[in-house]
């Protein structure tokens, strides 16, 4: 299942011609979302790896919520912020609260260091209704 989901993400990177970086699949940016909504993350340039496997050009995908983008070579945090999707998810279930957000994929490597901003991409969305 989970190779299949990755084989879509890199089809669907395909299609768009992406250079390499990461994309947000789905919410685009300008989207008003619900409460719990489904983001589905994109790389082009790098393999999914689980974390803890530290090879060139592989990494796992990170989702920071109103964070600061974290430079390349640092450390991404652990916390309500900094979602890690260290078993190598390209999608995942976002819950938030009603507001106003910055979202940023960050792709960083199998010890969650940050690829930089050449592998990061932010999005502002607006999540409405009932949580
Ligand atoms: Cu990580």
């Amino acid at each position: 299942m989970k190779v299949r989901v990755l084989f879509a993400a890199l089809s669907l990177a395909h299609v768009f011609a992406l250079a390499d970086g990461v994309d947000f699949i789905q919410p685009k940016d300008g989207d008003t979302l619900e409460p719990t909504f489904l983001a589905k993350f994109a790389v082009t340039g790098m393999e999914v790896a689980l974390a803890g496997e530290i090879k060139p050009d592989t990494g796992h995908h990170h989702l920071l919520i109103n964070a600061v983008n974290i430079e390349k070579n640092v450390v991404i945090p652990n916390d309500n912020q900094h979602k890690h999707y260290g078993k190598g998810q390209t999608e995942a279930v976002v819950f938030l609260q009603p507001g106003k957000y910055k979202l940023t994929l960050q792709f960083a490597d199998g010890a969650h260091r940050s690829y930089g901003e050449a592998f990061g991409k932010s999005i502002y969305v607006t999540v409405e209704g009932k949580p």
